[in-house]
């Protein structure tokens, strides 16, 4: 193998993880309690492999306020969350009809 296609190679390895994290499916989870002023969300949440997280009932905070628009208590979702030090936030939020 020449060079320059051990290095096409190498590149395309490297972005593998980038495209996997992109293309991770929404995961389902059903609100519980929204509080507009802190900008946090409780959801009761099925898996999210995104983090490797089993279901449970907790809180998130979310990226954008206005993520919360228009959700309420009793909505069922479906949600992206990403994993910063220890905490957890809301990335993307759509309710299910
Ligand atoms: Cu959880």
């Amino acid at each position: 193998m020449n060079k320059s296609l051990l290095l096409a190679a190498l590149a395309t390895l490297l972005s593998l993880p980038v495209q996997a994290a992109d293309s991770q499916p929404l995961s389902r989870g059903e609100v519980r309690m929204v509080d507009i002023a802190s900008q946090k969300i409780t959801l009761r949440h099925g898996p999210i492999s995104s983090i490797g997280m089993p279901p449970m009932t907790m809180v998130f905070e979310v990226e954008k306020p206005e993520l919360l628009e228009g959700i309420s208590v009793g909505d069922r979702v479906d949600f992206q969350a990403k994993q910063q030090a220890n905490r957890f936030i809301v990335t993307e939020l759509h309710v299910t009809k």
